[in-house]
């Protein structure tokens, strides 16, 4: 035994055997992190195993710098590298139980800084459990001063160093590659910190975020002034003015706008085995005080919801790769809507969602944009079965926002974000009383499914609004993000179209989704106009008569009678009423043939292209150079992130206070109580 212990003593005296016990203390320590102060969500047995292993081939590489050094310095290396290293584990441990989010290089060299942000000091959310992640190199420390490991003063071979960092290189790209496997796009799609950390480990977390960072601000630092006056130029001549019979008609409502999750056009009066797939908003949209748009497409690219919430917000585009809001959402300046309303029109401003807050960077930007509440996952009772996917089911969701609804003083812009008509369209037996398609196509023929399940949770709270008093003083806008159901099942979709096949030109006007505009008195009808996303901020602004001819918005009012109709995809192909360019291909849009051009076609063509390409790559500029930071409109003050908190405790204080306040919220009206809330959801029963 004595011998055996000796040996194993032996083994740790050498300096390989040290840099091992080293590594293996790390790498459990930071496990033990992922598990007890982080909620990674990992899923399924890939994700689990990565997040096991994710630690090693970083901690090898960066703990392995200390293995080309000599002697003493070596350990001591190793000791140093260990207190940085467990530093970031502990900086993230505090940020997250205050933000359910990673530090980025952002943040902490941010205006707003780290402490600032947190609400609460740092002692104050700092627990004695925390320091355990200092632990390791206490002990490791009292082993080598206490003798009982003892350095090893032989010279390390560089090759064996080098051996290391090459094998750590080789694990982490293999580790990468199975990454990449379970979640396409991890890197270029950007979607949620957490997924990064998941997958990837804290190490390449903060690595790709330096990297980001870096690549942010070289872009930021080389704009200047004179870029936005180029902007502006262009907005100028393409300013359109306001319909006067719409202006103002509707200010002072509160404004809904509820985001029906992957929710296309061709859905509405659609039926499957002759019945309605979404018979409450079919109703909605053929209402005559609703505004609705039969020619309005989505134009977002990778960034999914998080581009058309760009659009529709700030009325500029998301950017051709990844996400603005993940990449730019923090540091950047804007004036979206939520920060517009509530300084011109005293609006309070909240956004709904039932995921985490750190998805599509939300947690920031919207701060970013003036939100003065978020409400997600936190906010919301879970218990076994009440989610799906991403997060809630639509029917938990809308009752539970009701409540928060309730409280808002008036008027008030809310925004709801649904989740559960998101591939793959699952959904449970209980729920789902809609038969499917029947195209064969797996993916496919469920999602009539779980549009139908949105539809019953969209009547539910349009029932909940008239109840509250609130149908009739509300401006309700619904739409669609984007498709539900992708170019790549081109077969499937030719069946639902109740065609033989369907061409690129059908794919294109597949990208239509609703539109939709609802309030009291409106004079409604169905528009043919051509407009999408990008529209809706100047739209909605007008309705409500908020100035807006001297805010960078690229979009035009639907309503206006000279507005360039013009509809740009991201990737620069467009739609418009006479012409559709696809590539290299341009069709008829009223016969959908492709046609061969005359020179005076052609001319008008490459004009559309020209409008299409500069406001693309102009919108790219006030983002890439954050020029808003440049310029200001009158009477608008520019944002503080600092403003606001939406963790949970210190939100609902300032809820209550602002109630007390200004009585003018839905239940300061109803003696203090909640509306009740009529759901059929078999989870609530
Ligand atoms: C996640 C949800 C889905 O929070 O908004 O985003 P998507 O995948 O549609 O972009
Ligand atoms: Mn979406």
């Amino acid at each position: 035994m004595a011998n055996f212990i000796k040996r194993k003593t032996n083994w740790l005296n050498t300096r390989m055997g040290f840099f091992l016990l080293v590594v293996v203390l790390f790498w459990v320590k930071t496990y033990i992190a992922y598990q007890t102060e982080f909620s990674l969500g990992a899923k399924g047995s890939v994700q689990q195993f990565l997040l096991f292993i994710n630690p090693i081939p970083a901690t090898l590489l960066v703990f392995g710098i200390a293995l080309y050094f000599r002697g003493r310095l070596a350990y001591w290396l190793m000791i140093i590298i260990n207190v940085l290293e467990s530093t970031w584990i502990f900086a993230n441990i505090l940020y997250y139980r205050e933000f359910s989010d990673f530090l980025s290089f952002g943040i902490m060299k941010g205006s707003s800084d780290v402490g600032n942000n947190l609400g609460k000091s740092l002692a104050q959310i700092t627990h004695v459990y925390d320091f355990f992640v200092y632990v390791d190199i206490v002990i490791l420390i009292v082993l080598l001063l206490m003798h009982v490991i003892r350095i090893d003063p032989r010279p390390f071979k560089r090759r064996y160093a080098l051996s290391i960092s090459v094998l750590a290189f080789g694990l982490m790209f293999a580790e990468f590659g199975m990454a990449n496997a379970d979640r396409s796009g991890l890197l270029t799609r950007t979607f949620d910190n957490n997924y990064i950390v998941k997958y990837l480990g804290l190490n390449e977390y903060a690595a790709f975020n330096a990297y980001q960072t870096q690549k942010e601000s070289a872009t930021r630092a080389s704009a200047n002034a004179s870029d936005m006056k180029s902007v502006k130029k262009y907005l100028k001549q393409n300013q359109v003015s306001p319909n006067v019979s719409y202006f103002g008609k509707e200010k002072g409502k509160n404004v809904f706008i509820i985001h029906l999750e992957s929710f296309q056009q061709f859905l509405l009066d659609y039926k499957v085995d002759g019945k309605e797939v979404t018979p409450t908003l079919n109703k909605f949209y053929h209402s005559k005080n609703t505004l609705s748009y039969d020619n309005f497409y989505n134009q977002v690219a990778q960034g999914k919801t998080s581009d058309a919430e760009m659009m529709l917000e700030n009325s500029l585009f998301g950017l051709p790769q990844g996400s603005a809001m993940t990449t730019y959402g923090t540091q950047n300046t804007f004036q979206a809507a939520p920060a517009l309303l509530s300084q011109k029109a005293g609006y309070t401003t909240a956004a709904f969602h039932g995921d985490v807050p750190s998805f599509w960077n939300r947690d920031n930007t919207y701060k970013s944009w003036g939100y003065q509440y978020f409400f997600s996952s936190s906010y919301y009772t879970e218990k076994s079965g009440y989610s799906v996917g991403y997060g809630l089911k639509d029917k938990i969701f809308f009752k539970q926002s009701a409540k928060y609804i309730d409280q808002l003083p008036q008027p008030f812009y809310a925004k709801l974000i649904t989740l559960t008509n998101h591939y793959p369209y699952e959904l449970d037996k209980k729920n789902t009383d809609f038969p499917a398609t029947k195209t064969g196509d797996k993916t496919v023929d469920p999602y009539v499914q779980t549009a139908h399940y949105l539809d019953q949770s969209f009547a539910e709270f349009m029932t909940y609004l008239k109840k509250a008093g609130l149908y009739k003083n509300s401006v309700i806008v619904a739409y669609g993000d984007h498709y539900g159901i992708s170019n790549n099942h081109r077969a499937a979709i030719a069946q639902l179209l109740g065609k033989d096949k369907v061409t690129s030109f059908d794919l294109a006007q597949f990208q239509k989704v609703p539109f939709m505009i609802h309030a009291d008195g409106l004079k409604g009808g169905i528009s043919h106009t051509y407009g999408g996303e990008i529209d809706v901020l100047p739209t909605l602004l007008d309705l409500l008569g908020v100035k807006n001819t001297d805010t960078v918005q690229f979009g035009q009012d639907l309503l206006a009678k000279d507005r360039n109709q013009t509809v740009a995809f991201r990737n620069g192909n467009f739609v418009s009423p006479k012409y559709t360019k696809l590539g290299g291909t341009v069709y008829d849009t009223k016969t959908g043939k492709a046609l061969t051009l005359t020179t005076k076609q052609k001319k008008v063509v490459d004009q559309m292209q020209n409008h299409v390409t500069t406001e693309l790559s102009l919108s790219d500029r006030v983002i890439y150079g954050d020029l808003l930071r440049f310029y200001t409109p009158k009477g608008f003050t520019k944002v503080d992130k600092g403003d606001f908190t939406y963790k949970l405790k210190p939100a609902m204080a300032k809820l209550a206070e602002a109630q007390e306040k200004e009585k003018t919220s839905v239940m300061s009206k109803n003696g203090n109580k909640n509306i009740d809330y009529k759901t059929d959801a078999p989870e609530l029963k």
